[in-house]
């Protein structure tokens, strides 16, 4: 085991040294960088899962002689000093499965916090690449990819970067117009556009407008772009700066003297500001998250809300949110 740990970082020295987002930053003094930062992984390009710094699972060899880590139900592979110094939306596994198979990435330690959840159909031993949203993380981490359904095998992984998911998305929202001419029978250059291949695949979501009834407990994980996260019984949402958090048509009935929010942050001065149908107005109510442990705190609504709108939770730092409830307005006691 020791030896192998020193093969692989003499490998990453030298491949981190390479790697053009290492070479942006190093500084006019030869070696400084690598000083100042130790070796570390570049994950913005494709990463081996065998060339790892440890795993619970079985290597694979498959017969194109690619390379894999094969994880059943709570097998993991670990990554050391990983350097995520542009950030991370996205994450992208090779992964083969022969069960529906859940993936789960950890920060830390392999319990420790999720940074994505990959719930892969059975691919029947397959290979194909799968993307997932993820807690955004910066600097130098250490990451786990763990199984904890299924049985799989995981060929490599990439982190994908905002810029990158925001130009993806830019030729996307570009195509329909392509779609929209159906008069030009004589344009065959139409086919030479292959894009988009590798849409999320999103199809159980058969948009029912349904009202949303604020005066019970709702689930944070349950509003629009939330993301599930696990932790013990809690499953709960994450919101940051870049992240805001939507529960659509939300019936205010019986108006709104208050929102209570239970959260969970690490910073001082994080706070959740709550809109009303225009993230960009002005908040009808803020609270201060909880430090450290998951407290219920109040945002006290002073403007008159009735009726059916959106509500916007937008946070200034990166909080993990579990439930929501909103009180009745004070004239609906009277
Ligand atoms: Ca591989
Ligand atoms: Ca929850």
């Amino acid at each position: 085991m020791k030896k192998r740990f020193r093969v692989v970082l003499g490998l990453l020295t030298a491949i981190g040294i390479g790697a053009s987002s290492i070479t942006a930053m190093a500084s006019d003094v030869p070696g400084r960088w690598e000083m100042e930062n130790g070796p570390c992984l570049n994950p913005y390009m494709t990463r081996e899962a065998e060339i790892n710094f440890g795993d619970t699972g079985t290597a694979i060899t498959e017969e194109d002689g690619r390379k894999a880590v094969g994880l059943g139900k709570g097998e993991y592979i670990k990554f050391d000093d990983v350097k995520f110094d542009q950030g991370m939306k996205k994450i992208e596994i090779t992964a083969k499965t022969y069960a529906p198979t859940a993936i789960v990435v950890r920060r830390d330690r392999e319990d420790g916090r999720v940074l994505a959840k990959f719930k892969i159909k059975d691919t029947q031993g397959k290979y194909e690449k799968f993307s997932v949203e993820t807690d955004d993380i910066a600097e130098k981490n250490k990451i786990f990819f763990v199984c904890t359904v299924g049985d799989c095998a995981i060929d490599s992984w990439r982190a994908i970067t905002k810029d990158e998911v925001e130009k993806a998305e830019q030729t996307v929202t570009e195509e329909p117009e392509v779609i929209e001419e159906p008069a030009v029978t004589e344009e065959p250059e139409v086919t030479e556009e292959p894009a988009v291949t590798e849409e999320p695949e999103n199809t159980e979501n058969p948009e029912q407008p349904e009202n949303v009834d604020p005066y019970v407990e709702n689930e944070a994980e349950d509003l629009t772009n939330a993301g599930a996260f696990q932790e013990g019984r809690i499953t709960y949402a994450f919101i940051s700066e870049r992240r805001v958090l939507v529960a659509e048509n939300v019936n205010f009935e019986q108006g709104v003297s208050s929102i209570s929010l239970k959260t969970r942050t690490r910073y001082d001065g994080a706070t959740i500001d709550i809109y009303v149908d225009n993230p960009e107005g002005t908040p009808i109510a803020r609270t201060l998250a909880s430090k450290y442990d998951f407290r219920t705190s109040c945002a006290y609504v002073k403007s008159n809300i009735s009726g059916v709108h959106d509500v916007y939770f937008v946070a200034n730092e990166d909080i993990d949110f579990d439930v929501w409830t909103a009180m009745p307005s004070v004239e609906y006691f009277k």
